[in-house]
């Protein structure tokens, strides 16, 4: 075996030392560890009102909290979740980590809009905490009007102000990627060399910054018709509350994407590198990421079937909504045809893989019921939909999250994470969340409404899982948060490919110096060209957990 010997030398992490050179530091990797700490902690905060909403549903009376308070519990988890958490995850973390690493660029384009990027996001979630302990808001995250431009007395304004601020965030991190992916890509890496995460991302990317202007205009002007009492939502003035929907729905059905399409991304990475083969079908995955982009603003209205459409618009979403799901599929049939003789193994990051793709796979699935018309009706507003959701964003979108951030943590902190806890981590995360998660198909099949703080006698069994799979799942999450902290001090040391793959991002020290690589890599060979497994051997770069250093 060879081993390469580590020197002590500099990155980017010894690079500087001291809070100041954190907080001013336009280093693309460093910024991504604030996003690191930052969404973490919205994920945190998030998780403790999740705790708190099953804890009150653990018994059918509303005997924990007042109506009142669970509407602002599951608002302030919906609103911490989705725009604090989800949004920026993958993106944020691991693509402002990865982007300039995996093109063999210095840096992204534009180094202190990304700085600016970050302040934006903490200054707005600072304020959404801010409203939180003022008093919370009680709205739902859709901030549906004109509930929440006349009537709920809670902290809409400040809230939307929060999310709004964060919104600039987005699409400064969307405009970077968008030029750099266009303008830093290394010689010889053409469009069809780019790895597949770094296609997702540029698919993101357009749907950021295509969306997120329009539901920030739309959040601003219900402050606007809160504060100003001008009409544009309300009927009592004059407002058209429809408008809202649609307006809130055009960019929040492609914000799933948002939070799912990166997610696809760093799973075919996965899927490639641990079954040591090309993603079958590799233009094709990539051209899926482009489709969804485009034709996930076409069925925005999926979301009000119930609201008042007329019944030939409501066809034409319902069609148009199983439409947008054929790019999905197309990727999913990929991985498996991938996964097909190829030569698999199980470490803990294609674990999460194979639990995206199968919870993904059922999320996707129950959204074509939720998409045809007849059985919508019936389970609107019910805990199918919750069930739903949660099974396409924390299944989906945190289960490639935590596999993205283990496959790349021995890049990012330069050590190895504990093996065999991380994968007792990803088994109980997977029993956690689908004990949670599954009973509330049935729940809502059977008619429990959502956003309800009590419930019928009936529903209790049911409602008891899901808690309990709540409490798995949290003891789940908490401990790749433990072991990753504790690997940072005491992990073995990581060589530059410990897996080994094929990306540019291996093929500089872990973790990489300030500046990326020496000298640009020049790129002569096709994407995901792995060498047969007994060559790898041969030369000794098989051994995934060695300890070199
Ligand atoms: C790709 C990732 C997806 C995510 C993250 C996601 C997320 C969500 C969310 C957050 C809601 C609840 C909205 C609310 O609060 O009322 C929802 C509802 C819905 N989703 Fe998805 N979804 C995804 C995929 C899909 C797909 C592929 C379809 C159909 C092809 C779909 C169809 C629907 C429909 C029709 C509803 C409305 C249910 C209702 O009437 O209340 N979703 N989804
Ligand atoms: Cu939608």
């Amino acid at each position: 075996m060879i081993v390469d010997r580590v020197e002590p030398r500099e990155n980017y992490l010894n690079a500087d030392y001291g809070i100041k050179s954190w907080l001013l530091t336009t280093d693309h990797k460093r910024i991504a560890l604030l996003y690191l700490v930052s969404v973490t902690l919205f994920f945190f905060v998030g998780g403790v009102f999740a705790v708190l909403i099953r804890l009150e549903l653990l018994t059918p009376q509303g005997d924990l909290v007042q109506a009142e308070t669970y509407n602002k519990l599951f608002t302030m988890h919906g609103v911490t979740m989705i725009f604090f958490f989800l949004i920026p995850a993958i993106p944020a973390v691991l693509g402002n980590f990865l982007v300039p690493l995996m093109i063999g660029a210095r840096d992204l384009a534009f180094p202190r809009l990304n700085l600016a990027s970050w302040y934006f996001f903490i200054l707005g979630g600072l304020i959404a905490i801010w409203a939180i302990l003022a008093g919370g808001v009680d709205t739902g995250w859709t901030f549906y009007t004109p509930y929440s431009s006349s009537y709920s007395t809670t902290y809409v304004a400040v809230t939307i102000l929060g999310i709004f601020l964060s919104g600039f965030s987005s699409i400064f991190t969307g405009l970077n990627f968008i030029v750099t992916i266009h303008r830093m890509r290394a010689p010889g890496l053409t469009w069809f060399r780019l790895p597949l995460f770094i296609w997702s991302l540029y698919a993101t990317s357009v749907i950021i910054v295509l969306g997120t202007p329009v539901v920030a205009i739309t959040l601003l002007l219900v402050a606007v018709e809160r504060i100003l009492r001008v009409g544009i939502f309300d009927p009592a003035l004059g407002g058209d509350p429809l408008l809202f929907q649609h307006l809130f729905w055009f960019y929040s059905h492609p914000a799933v994407y948002i939070m799912v399409l990166p997610a696809m991304g760093v799973i075919s990475e996965l899927v490639a590198t641990f079954s040591r083969k090309n993603i079958f079908g590799y233009r094709f995955v990539a051209f899926a990421s482009v489709a969804i982009a485009v034709l996930g603003f076409l069925v925005w209205a999926h979301h009000m079937f119930v609201a008042g459409l007329s019944v030939y618009g409501a066809m034409i979403f319902s069609f148009l909504s199983y439409f947008v799901a054929v790019p999905s599929a197309i990727k999913v049939f990929n991985w498996t045809a991938t996964l097909y003789k190829g030569s698999i193994s199980y470490q803990t990051p294609m674990l999460y893989a194979f639990g995206f793709i199968g919870l993904f796979t059922i999320g996707g699935v129950t959204g074509l019921f939720l998409a045809s018309l007849g059985i919508d009706v019936h389970v609107t507003d019910t805990y199918f939909v919750v069930a739903h959701f949660h099974y396409i964003m924390v299944g989906g979108t945190i289960m490639a999250y935590l596999g993205g951030l283990h496959y790349w943590w021995p890049k990012i902190s330069g050590r190895m994470y504990p093996e065999g806890w991380a994968k007792l981590g990803a088994l109980v995360i997977f029993i956690g969340f689908n004990l949670t998660f599954f009973p509330q198909f049935v729940l809502g099949y059977l008619g429990m409404p959502r956003r309800y703080y009590a419930y019928p006698d009936e529903f209790q069994v049911l409602n008891v899982m899901s808690s309990a799979g709540a409490s798995i799942l949290g003891v789940g999450y908490l401990l790749p948060m433990i072991y990753l902290i504790w690997s940072m001090r005491y992990g073995p040391r990581a060589s530059s490919n410990p897996w080994p793959a094929t990306g540019l991002e291996w093929r500089t020290p872990s973790p990489p110096p300030t500046e990326n690589f020496k000298e640009t890599p020049v790129v002569t060979w096709e994407p995901y060209e792995f060498r047969p497994r007994e060559e790898m051997e041969v030369i000794g770069k098989l051994n995934i957990n060695d300890e070199s250093g």
